[in-house]
């Protein structure tokens, strides 16, 4: 027993590594959806109804079915490998809720910034953030039925992005859809982790 565990009857090698990604992106564009797609456990959710008083404010053009709205975040989990679980924090997407933001993206791996098309500039904030703090991030562009489909490349020229963040189409609610958005994330992450630590070493 090289680690001094034994009296626990593991091995450390039997703990999972688990990281924390967060799910963000603009009012509507998915994010409760995604994470309760791909939770395996049942999602915490903390949605409030959306009201008529609050309808100036919150812009449902598009997702004109949405009912609710995520007042403090969404929560899940998944085991992409037997000995890699992700915890999965959806944040509010209303600019109302920023100030939740420098809490839930704390000891964050990565985020996924999700994007409507149809309201791209919905996303910037989001991208702004994570780039602002050095952040890795993936974006996963959500396609909603009945929006015409753009091209990966279109999407990373309107948004600005880096050649090296990964982006993806996506349906926020198929599971397998959603983990790939997860696996690529995490494998972009993980790969500027180790390209920073060689850095700091040369
Ligand atoms: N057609 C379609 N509808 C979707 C898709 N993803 C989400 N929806 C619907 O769009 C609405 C918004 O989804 P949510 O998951 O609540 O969005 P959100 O980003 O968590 O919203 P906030 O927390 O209020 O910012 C819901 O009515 C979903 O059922 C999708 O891929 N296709
Ligand atoms: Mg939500």
């Amino acid at each position: 027993m090289v680690f001094g565990r034994g009296e626990r009857g593991r091995e450390p090698a039997d703990e999972p590594l688990t990281l924390k990604i967060l799910v963000a992106g603009g009012f509507g564009v998915g994010k409760t959806t995604m994470v309760g797609a791909v939770s395996e456990i049942r999602p915490l959710r903390t949605e409030e109804s959306l009201t008529e008083a609050g309808r100036p404010v919150d812009d449902t053009a598009g997702v004109e079915g949405k009912r609710t709205t995520t007042v403090a975040m969404d929560f899940g989990r998944i085991t992409l490998r037997e000995d890699l679980v992700l915890y999965l924090f959806g944040t509010p997407g209303q600019n109302r809720f920023w100030f939740l933001w420098d809490e839930l993206a704390q000891g964050a791996l990565g985020a996924v910034v999700l994007a409507d098309t149809r309201r791209l500039e919905d996303c910037f904030s989001a991208i702004d953030y994570f780039e602002r703090r050095g952040i890795p991030f993936a974006v996963a562009v959500n396609c909603f039925e009945g929006t015409r489909a753009h091209p990966v490349e279109v999407v990373r020229d309107a948004l600005d992005l880096d050649e090296l963040v990964p982006i993806l189409l996506c349906d926020a609610r198929n599971r397998e859809s959603a983990k790939d958005v997860l696996i690529a994330l995490v494998s972009h992450a993980m790969h500027r982790a180790t390209e920073q630590r060689q850095h700091a070493t040369t």
